[in-house]
């Protein structure tokens, strides 16, 4: 099989199927969309790709609730699709990985439908069923088994008048939690994951996985969470259902089970752990090898750094040195331990060109350029969302009719049901909602960006004329290809692969600038300001006066000494 880490070396690709490209005129993306689309990701360099949900599924949560697991939905195509994608994937050097929904099913998958059926049902402990809180009648507010407040709004328990028990759904009610203490749960799920291996899919990013453990008590109960501030009658759970007591357990039962490769040929496969709420400590523990647990988990902390106390639904304008101090931070906390990825998008995050660049027609280019540049020559796995490699950039609206996404429209009710103004929630939604990341992909200038010849699911964004997949490609100088120039160095390059990190100037305002250093050094310098800079890098002068490896301002002028001169999101890349 290939190196023990060949994923050390790779990047991956995040395809959201559904907005992807749509080959049958239904408006919604699909496997024969993406199988169409293989040369055009092949030559963006990348290694990986990983495929949102495409299982059986309701769509309650655009398939992050799925019913079965075996089976591709009729959206998406059928298995045999499947099939010709990992080979067109695998036909071109290229794997595949798969989404991995197991915190929780669909509430129409056959396993919830025989729980929910009785009390007595064979699989009613595959799921979390609790009474109501003692002396409260099912169904009245406050007689939830917890009083913990969802991740889209609402209580985690719906009451269920047939059997007279709640059950547990940390996100929508179409989504109940499996029960994971039951070892009956946890065989299926690793039998599940092994059928795929077999399939010829070559790994798994694991959808929420640190949330599989839950503190529950001996007697079965379930404690409380602290108040949430304000009028809210719900509590915030998160410390009793997040990185819980038994996860390195279960991670390190699914390691042994499924992902010590041997699987298939011994292959070695890449598992990347979602775990919102991981502490830099939990991370170092779940990638450490020595552990056999996961390969590497995505932290959501510098996703945090911009949140006001609202969270995400306040965004606050990025102060750079907090960024920095958080990417600094994980990158010596995890050097020669466990490894990292590393990531500004993916479906749930807005484009990280209108949050932390310059969306503006004069700076969109060059500050997608920066942002790509900072981002992918740290250590760890960079993974690049459909269309941040051609600057895309959110929409935006203002008008709640124009969203679909489950976790946005339930916020927008909860917020004007607490009476909040309409102006004031979409003031909250427009910047951050996941519908920025869902608008269809853009090919091309024609009608619907070549998406679909259809009329697409989610409107497309009306940027596509100047901002498509056709023109990127064809124009040298585009964000797609110096993307591409940056896998290349990561492929070419091992002290972007292995060299120690060390932050530069953390408290500068405009400037990131860190070098890389192995038996070579590697410095990278950005404005990440639509404001020119001049910044002087003590020490720096040697590499300074190295290789210029990678520019976004080829005529930029050229360093003086330790002196560097920067227009506005100029970045570049030396090497010594
Ligand atoms: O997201 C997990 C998660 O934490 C999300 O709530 C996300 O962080 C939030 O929307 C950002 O504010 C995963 C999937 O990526 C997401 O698409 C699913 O909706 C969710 O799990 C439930 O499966």
């Amino acid at each position: 099989g290939p190196g023990q880490e060949w994923w050390r070396r790779a990047v991956v690709y995040q395809v959201y199927p559904r907005s992807f490209a749509d080959s049958d005129g239904d408006g919604v993306g699909d496997l024969r969309g993406i199988i169409g689309r293989l040369d055009y990701i092949a030559a963006l360099g990348v290694d990986v790709v990983w495929l949102s949900p495409i299982y059986r599924s309701p769509q309650a949560d655009n398939g992050y609730d799925i019913s079965d697991y075996h089976d591709v939905d009729p959206t998406f195509g059928t298995l045999a699709d499947l099939d010709e994608l990992i080979a067109g994937l695998h036909a071109r050097g290229m794997r595949l990985v798969m989404d991995l929904v197991v915190n929780h099913t669909s509430d129409e998958h056959p396993w919830f439908a025989e729980s929910r059926a009785s009390k007595d049902s064979p699989r009613r402990d595959w799921y979390w069923w609790r009474p109501p809180r003692p002396g409260c009648r099912g169904g009245e507010p406050g007689a939830e088994p917890t009083n913990w407040h969802g991740f889209f709004s609402g209580s985690t328990w719906e009451w269920d008048e047939a059997s007279g028990e709640y059950y547990l759904h940390l996100f929508d009610r179409k989504q109940p939690d499996l029960n994971w203490e039951n070892p009956a749960v946890r065989r299926a799920v690793y039998d599940m994951m092994r059928w795929w291996v077999d399939r010829g899919v070559d790994g798994f990013r694991m959808d929420v996985i640190n949330l599989i453990s839950k503190a529950v008590r001996p007697d079965g109960s379930l404690p409380d969470g602290a108040p949430l501030p304000g009028p809210s009658r719900y509590g915030d759970g998160s410390p009793h259902y997040t990185n819980g007591p038994r996860l390195d357990e279960f991670l390190h039962e699914m390691h042994d089970a499924v992902l010590a490769g041997g699987a298939r040929d011994g292959a070695v496969l890449l598992s990347v752990g979602e775990t919102p709420g991981v502490t830099l400590d939990q991370a170092r523990s779940i990638t450490d090898p020595a552990r056999r647990e996961l390969d590497m988990v995505f932290q959501f902390e510098h996703m945090g750094v911009d949140h006001g106390p609202g969270g995400k639904w306040q965004l606050r304008p990025l102060h750079l040195p907090d960024l920095k101090a958080n990417l600094a931070r994980w990158q010596e906390g995890l050097a020669g331990a466990g490894w990292n990825s590393l990531y500004w998008n993916n479906h749930d995050q807005p484009r990280v060109v209108s949050r932390w660049g310059d969306d503006s027609p004069e700076h969109r280019v060059a500050s997608a350029k920066t942002l790509g540049t900072v981002l992918h020559l740290q250590q760890g796995t960079p993974y690049v969302y459909q269309g941040e490699e051609l600057g895309m950039t959110n929409v935006s609206w203002s008008q709640i009719e124009d969203y679909q996404d489950v976790e946005t429209l339930n916020y927008y009710r909860e917020s004007v049901a607490g009476g909040a103004s309409d102006g004031e929630v979409m003031a909250g939604i427009g910047p951050v909602s996941r519908d920025n990341a869902r608008t269809p992909m853009q090919w091309d200038d024609s009608p619907q960006a070549g998406f679909t010849t259809g009329t697409p699911w989610l409107s497309v964004n009306p940027a596509y004329p100047q901002i498509n997949a056709a023109a990127a490609v064809a124009d040298p100088d585009s964000v797609f290809h110096h993307y591409r120039r940056l896998i290349e160095l990561r492929h070419r390059l091992d002290v972007v692969v292995d060299g120690r990190f060390e932050l530069l100037l953390p408290e500068h305002e405009q400037v990131f600038a860190y070098t890389r250093r192995a038996a070579q050094t590697l410095l990278v310098v950005a404005n990440m300001s639509s404001e020119p800079v001049a910044v002087d890098l003590p020490g720096q002068a040697g590499v300074l006066a190295g290789e210029l490896l990678l520019t976004t301002h080829p005529d930029g002028a050229p360093a003086d000494g330790d002196r560097v001169r920067l227009a506005p999101w100029e970045s570049r890349v030396y090497l010594a």
